[in-house]
């Protein structure tokens, strides 16, 4: 029987052993896909201590998690599922990719199907991971390579990990078909594009999409504050339109590892195409000075009301990146803790999902606690908060993420 039957076979009878490299929250939610669909399920990570834990907390007797690379000779099916960091300079830094495709190397054998899931520029699949991977000895005939983006949203509570389309390309035709009937038995909707390309494309144009909606709106703030007109009715009336328009919303930055991330990888490789991108660089300085309006907001206000002293105690409300999640990677909330503290303020804060950070433990949210603070400034807006006890400490309140929904009240301020 061919490679390509084969493997079919397997598939469709959910014989098919899977590997994943890489168990963050990507890994983890494709693992979990995986082997409550019915696969045999190996997670691969380098921490024993996360082994352990997913080992011990597990219950699906189809996964179980190793750091054992061997291991990936078992598999018929490896999904790569690391992170695509940038470097400080924001260019891609894609040494845990090519780490983690150099291990898949040194065991790859003869039919196996290889999947990309992380995100990465148009072009990536092709010409780092074929390259690296062809190290094994093996010929490219020898086994399969699809790219198929990770489309998990961390905390979503609508959209389960199988209600999320998943895009699929393959180097050839067999690839595709492969990755396909593979994703078929994990997720509702598979959507087969014509070539890597394409799939790596898709995945940047929906974060790049965000990127620079988030931008429009963070600098039509601006202007809105200039008319005297609250921007969140403004995206509330348009939000009415029934077509045509997606709300975003302004806040204190954005934060994460999808969304000020990717975007930098299409710009990185459109320059190596000599195109330049000018919309997407300036969303991106748009957002990341963000943080710094939230400061210089933050010190107008501090002068006005408690101008007297030169040096404030400021509470954050929420560190980490976004509502309801305990993910901190790229949180606004963290520059503009350094760039207060920049100035000389004390800085306390209060995350129930964050319970320590920088030497730093959550303080509770209590009347005293508040009391205590010249300036609380909301960061993140947690669901769990009760806002209220902010407004019943009568001390001024940033509020840069609208949870007094448009509330007139001498003590909230807006950016
Ligand atoms: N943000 C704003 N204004 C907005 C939306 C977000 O300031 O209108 C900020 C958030 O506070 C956060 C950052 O942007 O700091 C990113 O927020 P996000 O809601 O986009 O959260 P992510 O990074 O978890 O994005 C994921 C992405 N999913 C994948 O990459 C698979 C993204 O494509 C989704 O659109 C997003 O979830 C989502 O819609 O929830």
């Amino acid at each position: 029987m061919n490679l390509v039957s084969n493997l079919f076979k397997q598939i469709r009878h959910k014989r098919a052993r899977v590997g994943i490299i890489g168990i963050g929250y990507v890994g983890r939610a494709l693992a979990e896909a995986t082997s409550s669909s019915g696969f045999k399920t190996l997670g691969f990570s380098r921490s024993e201590e996360k082994v352990a834990r997913m080992n011990a907390e597990n219950s699906n007797t189809n996964f179980q998690a190793t750091v054992d690379l061997s291991h990936l000779a078992k598999c018929d099916i490896i999904a790569l599922c690391v992170p695509t960091p940038i470097h400080d300079d924001k260019t891609p830094d894609l040494r845990p990719l090519e780490q983690a495709l150099l291990n898949t190397a040194r065991f790859l054998r003869k039919g196996q199907l290889v999947i990309i899931e992380s995100s990465i520029a148009a072009g990536t699949t092709r010409k780092v991971a074929l390259p690296l991977l062809l190290q094994s000895g093996l010929k490219s005939e020898d086994f399969f390579l699809a790219f198929s983006p990770e489309r998990v949203d961390p905390g979503n509570k609508i959209f389960t990990f199988r209600d999320i389309a998943k895009i699929v390309a393959g180097i050839n035709t067999d690839s595709t078909k492969l990755a396909a009937e593979f994703y078929r038995k994990v997720v509702k909707n598979v959507v087969e594009v014509s070539n890597l390309e394409t799939a790596e494309m898709a995945k940047l144009l929906e974060n790049t999409f965000r990127f620079v909606n988030i931008s429009l709106i963070n600098e039509l703030v601006n202007y809105t504050n200039a008319l005297g007109v609250d921007i969140h009715e403004v995206i509330s009336a348009a939000s009415t339109k029934p077509f045509g328009f997606l709300p975003h919303y302004p806040g204190p930055g954005i934060g994460g590892h999808c969304i000020p991330v990717d975007p930098y990888y299409l710009l990185d490789d459109a320059r190596k195409h000599a195109i330049p991108l000018t919309l997407i660089e300036q969303a991106g300085r748009i957002n990341d000075t963000q943080p710094e309006r939230v400061v210089e907001r933050a010190q107008e206000i501090l002068n006005l009301t408690n101008g007297e002293k030169k040096t404030h105690a400021i509470l954050l409300i929420g560190i980490s990146y976004k509502p309801d999640i305990d993910d901190i990677r790229e949180s606004p909330a963290l520059k503009i803790w350094k760039l207060l503290q920049g100035k000389g303020h004390a800085i306390s804060y209060h995350d129930p999902f964050v319970s320590r950070l920088n030497g730093s433990v959550s303080i509770e949210l209590s009347p005293y606690a508040i009391d205590k603070h010249d300036l609380t400034i909301v960061t993140t807006h947690h669901s769990s908060i009760s806002y209220q006890t902010l407004i019943d400490c009568n001390k001024p309140i940033l509020d840069t993420r609208n949870v007094f929904e448009s509330m007139i009240h001498p003590n909230i301020f807006r950016l």
